[in-house]
């Protein structure tokens, strides 16, 4: 049963790897399912066709058979669940694994997504400047504990996962700002995702996309 996906047709990062559909590519490339991507414009995604698949008219979704799904937690959890290799076999050791899912995207994205949309769309505000660095706080203070349990450690909990999947995508939307900088083994933490080779093959075919020649341009 091929495993179909959305994706912006553009996406506005160029390429950079931020938009959604990046997290569920590596996750079907670290337990090596292959599938098919079907590009939308942002018309299409509010079209009546893409709402029945997501009800917020967004991307990324995910339809195998007769499952559609939306939201890259579920779909993530979904694909970890039905595949050896993204969540421990260990009872406990999965539901510590799931917890981290959770924190990534609960607890930590949050504040960066915050932050992001400050510096995107609020520069040109009166009050820009004096929010931005207390946003910026906030993204650290989420960050300390952290630091604090990643310690030296590769992964979050043994060994990788899906929590560590979602938690580098969540970070990764922070290369640019120098904050993650700010702490050498969040990081090297990133680092460490980005080196896998599953994320390299994700990240190269969500590039290709945003690279190509479009008709007419
Ligand atoms: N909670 C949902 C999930 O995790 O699946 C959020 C889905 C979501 O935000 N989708 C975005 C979308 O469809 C694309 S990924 N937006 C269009 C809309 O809402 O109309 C978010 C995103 C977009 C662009 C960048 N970027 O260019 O840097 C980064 C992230």
């Amino acid at each position: 049963m091929t495993i179909v996906i959305t994706a912006f047709e553009r996406s506005p990062d160029g390429g950079r790897g931020l938009a959604r559909d990046t997290r569920v590519r590596w996750a079907l490339e670290e337990v090596e399912q292959p599938y098919d991507v079907r590009l939308v414009s942002f018309q299409d995604m509010k079209a009546p066709a893409h709402l029945v698949l997501h009800p917020f008219g967004q991307i990324p979704t995910y339809e195998e058979g007769d499952l559609v799904l939306f939201e890259t937690g579920a779909i993530v959890l979904h694909i970890a669940q039905h595949h050896l290799g993204l969540l421990p076999e260990d009872t406990h050791a999965r539901a510590r694994a799931i917890a981290w899912m959770f924190a990534a995207l609960n607890t930590v994205e949050p504040p960066i997504l915050e932050y992001s949309t400050a510096k995107l769309f609020e520069k040109d505000r009166s009050w820009s400047a004096e929010r931005l660095p207390l946003v910026a706080d906030r993204v650290r203070d989420r960050l300390r504990p952290l630091v604090a349990h990643l310690g030296d450690a590769e992964w979050l909990d043994g060994g990788f996962s899906a929590g560590d999947l979602l938690m580098v995508s969540v970070l990764l939307r922070l290369k640019t700002s120098g904050i993650l900088d700010e702490f050498p083994n969040l990081a090297a933490y990133v680092r460490r995702g980005e080196a896998r080779p599953a994320y390299m093959r994700a990240f190269a075919a969500q590039l290709a996309v945003n690279t190509r020649v479009m008709p007419g341009t």
